[in-house]
């Protein structure tokens, strides 16, 4: 594989409606869409950071300068063996896993159009249709009783509800009574701390499958020390960016559970080693979303075919989150499953007329 020219734009959406988490409300989503050239082909890929550092540590302009005057020039024009070859592109730099997860992932679309092959299959997936549940944003109590309504009725098999202080305990209890055979998780991205284990230990009342990231996004120690203090499972998202990371808390106990993110983690590479690693500690992992447009959300189903991936995915319908998508395929999920885009790599082409209405002119780069 020879990489003769990339293009880089910065896509904006609208959201169909606001995602408001602990960290603040989103009503639109503006990523880095990178795509790579080579024999005739096309590899895609979008980056997941925020504009601001509100979620992990990385911000939109830092992961930009990286791929534009780092990442992107030094796949141009050099022959890659396959998608494997790309790590001591991707090794010296110290965090920013967002920006070499967007070309790493391209890599991999691109590789697997050239060997005529679904990405599924070439990173050992099968390709069934995967398991989805939802991820409901903060809204008021009747708001999201009647969200979660809906989506059970959709067939999603898992609802996920975002909680924050002031926002938590009575509203999980009001769902749990409502619907008492719902599999229920709570996402707290972050924002309690060990001072709040009475309030965390009252979520064992209402038989989570798991609560997502309570703690600070950087402190597995803390989370280590919750879990031997609570009953329901905890399950690590922000915390887990590298595969030494995942080691370290499945040593320690900080987590029995795993969100798996390839745009958060580096790539597949990474990934695939933190899903690997997870099944020698028989700890189940899911794959996590960050409201991607249909380019991530196909890469995302792909990765959710591998066979440890056996707890509902943020994989859910593209129709939850845009009005018009920039695939030309769209991504819905039936009976809370979401098919596998079918064809080679990621098996979504993208809709040119409508992407160029949503997006700047690219940044053209050539070998
Ligand atoms: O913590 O998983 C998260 C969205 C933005 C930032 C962080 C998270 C999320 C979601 C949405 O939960 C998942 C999705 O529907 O894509
Ligand atoms: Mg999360």
């Amino acid at each position: 594989l020879r990489i003769d020219s990339a293009e880089l734009r910065l896509v904006r959406l609208p959201l169909v409606t606001p995602f408001t988490i602990s960290t603040g409300t989103m009503t639109e989503k503006l990523f880095p869409l990178l795509t790579l050239r080579a024999e005739g082909l096309e590899g895609h890929a979008e980056g997941v950071m925020d504009p601001l550092p509100d979620y992990l540590g990385e911000s939109l302009p830092g992961s930009l300068a990286l791929l534009r005057e780092v990442l992107i020039p030094a796949v141009l024009g050099k022959p890659l063996a396959n998608p494997q070859a790309l790590a001591p592109v991707l090794a010296p730099w110290r965090g920013h896993r967002m920006a070499l997860a967007t070309l790493e992932m391209a890599v991999w679309d691109l590789w697997a159009k050239s060997l005529g092959l679904p990405l599924w299959s070439v990173l050992g997936g099968n390709g069934q249709a995967v398991e989805v549940g939802v991820s409901l944003g903060i809204t008021p109590l009747d708001e999201t009783l009647r969200r979660v309504e809906s989506h059970l009725a959709q067939g999603y098999r898992r609802i996920k509800l975002k909680v924050k202080p002031g926002h938590d305990l009575a509203i999980v209890a009001a769902v749990r009574q409502a619907f008492p055979q719902a599999h229920l998780t709570v996402d707290a991205n972050s924002c309690y701390s060990l001072a709040d284990t009475a309030l965390l230990k009252r979520m064992d009342a209402f038989d989570l499958d798991y609560i997502e990231q309570p703690l600070a996004w950087n402190d597995i120690h803390d989370h280590a020390t919750l879990q031997t203090r609570i009953a329901t499972p905890i399950c690590l998202d922000e915390s887990i960016q590298t595969a030494q990371d995942c080691r370290k808390a499945l040593q320690t106990d900080a987590a029995r559970v795993i969100n798996i993110k390839v745009g958060r983690s580096g790539g597949y590479m990474e990934s695939l080693r933190i899903h690997d690693l997870c099944a020698t500690f028989n700890v189940p992992v899911w794959c996590g979303g960050m409201l991607e447009s249909g380019v991530g959300r196909a890469h995302n189903i792909h990765l959710s075919t591998l066979p440890n991936f056996t707890k509902p995915g943020d994989v859910s319908s593209a129709s939850r989150y845009f009005t018009r998508d920039i695939t030309e395929q769209q991504l819905e999920t039936a009976a809370g499953r979401m098919p596998v885009p079918e064809g080679e790599g990621i098996g979504v082409t993208l809709d040119r007329g409508f992407l160029a209405t949503v997006s700047d002119v690219p940044e053209v780069f050539r070998a």
